[in-house]
């Protein structure tokens, strides 16, 4: 199927799901960023069981040059989950992704602590560390494909792990923070070390209770992880500290997020190699009627730099993505992405895929 037929695939489907859609205008703007580790655990009571699937089509060209990647049809994800209160502070999460055969979330949460309003949070879980890894492979993320230094830097950028986490209010609620400690090993994995991963998280909006301001919108974050590879140098990485800086606006409906991240992989304790990575996004969310129906189209673009080792010339990846999600309505999305991959030497590896997200 070349990329007009991936386009007329995408409407089509799209025309199937508005049929099939319940006749309720969409009513879940603007949950792109939340956080469900804070939120949702407590917003319903008693024991609820939902679950997600993830269908994705992808096409990458042709180089002569590189064994070809066939074009695919998948099932990415199907994910089941058990969320409730044990009693009106204390809930939980479990959820299991049965095409992947692996536990996602197993954890317990407690709010409402003495003295402070601090929520704790132990078991397996999503870490607070980059905006792009909180929404990393949740359905209704804007991307189809995560980051780059995520999928692929050694040793890998988990977006959950293993640990125990505090995470609260600060300055009059215009922040938040998370402080917490982890194995370092990723989810489903004991630890292969006596170190433990240390992370700390913030972000602030400090103009957030001034309504005429034009500064409102503005969001600063910051992360820091230190992790422990291996406590024996003769392995070669002993250490790989990470780093990530945040910054995001919104004007006109349309929300800029910036993020560099940072890895620092100490080898044998004396040469330092840095993997690093930022990324540019702007989406903008758009409602409109169609068929009678108020719909909603979010556009976006996002372009990312990827350098794996500072150490090395010319592996440096720039990637633009173009992307349009269709939330047909509250239980199914989908997306097309447009992948451009520029690299040294170049070869022809575009991508474009079409994901189906439906919750259930
Ligand atoms: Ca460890
Ligand atoms: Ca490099
Ligand atoms: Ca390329």
């Amino acid at each position: 199927m070349n990329k007009y037929g991936i386009v007329i695939t995408f409407i089509l489907l799209g025309m199937g799901g508005w049929v099939l859609s319940a006749p309720t205008p969409y009513t879940e703007m603007g949950n792109r960023n939340q956080d469900d580790r804070r939120s949702d655990l407590f917003s319903k009571t008693g024991t609820n069981v939902a679950g997600y699937a993830q269908l994705r089509y992808s096409y990458t060209e042709d180089d002569p040059n590189v064994a070809a990647t066939p074009a695919n049809m998948e099932l990415k994800k199907l994910c089941l989950n058990i969320a409730g209160t044990l009693q009106y502070d204390i809930g939980y999460r479990i959820e299991y992704d049965f095409k992947n055969s692996q536990l996602t979330d197993a954890m317990m949460q407690m709010k409402h602590l003495p003295y402070y309003d601090w929520t704790v949070t132990l078991g397996q879980f999503k870490l607070p560390f980059s905006d792009a890894g909180i929404n990393l492979d949740t359905p209704y993320q804007d991307s189809i494909r995560g980051l780059m230094i995520y999928e692929s830097v050694t040793p890998v950028f988990h977006d959950r792990d293993v640990g125990i986490m505090v995470e609260g209010d600060m300055l009059d609620k215009k922040g938040v923070y998370s402080i917490g400690i982890f194995n370092g090993e990723g989810p489903n994995a004991n630890d292969t070390n006596d170190q433990k991963d240390f992370l700390i998280h913030f972000k602030v909006s400090p103009w957030k209770d001034e309504n005429t301001s034009s500064l409102k919108p503005l969001e600063f974050g910051a992360s820091f992880m230190k992790g422990v590879v291996s406590e024996i140098n003769a392995t070669g990485i002993d250490k790989a500290d990470r780093y990530c800086y945040t910054m995001k606006y919104e004007i006109e409906k349309v929300v800029f997020t910036y993020e560099n991240l940072y890895q620092n992989l100490d080898i044998d304790g004396t040469r330092d190699m840095m993997a690093k990575a930022w990324y540019l996004q702007a989406i903008y969310d758009w409602q409109l009627q169609f068929f009678n129906k108020m719909q909603s189209i979010q556009v976006f673009s996002r372009y990312e730099y990827y350098d794996p080792d500072s150490l090395t010339d010319d592996d440096q990846i720039h990637c633009t993505t173009l992307g349009t999600n269709w939330l047909v309505n509250n239980n199914l999305k989908i997306k097309i992405n447009n992948n451009i991959y520029r690299e040294t030497p170049k070869i022809k590896n575009d991508e474009v895929l079409v994901q189906l997200e439906i919750k259930f």
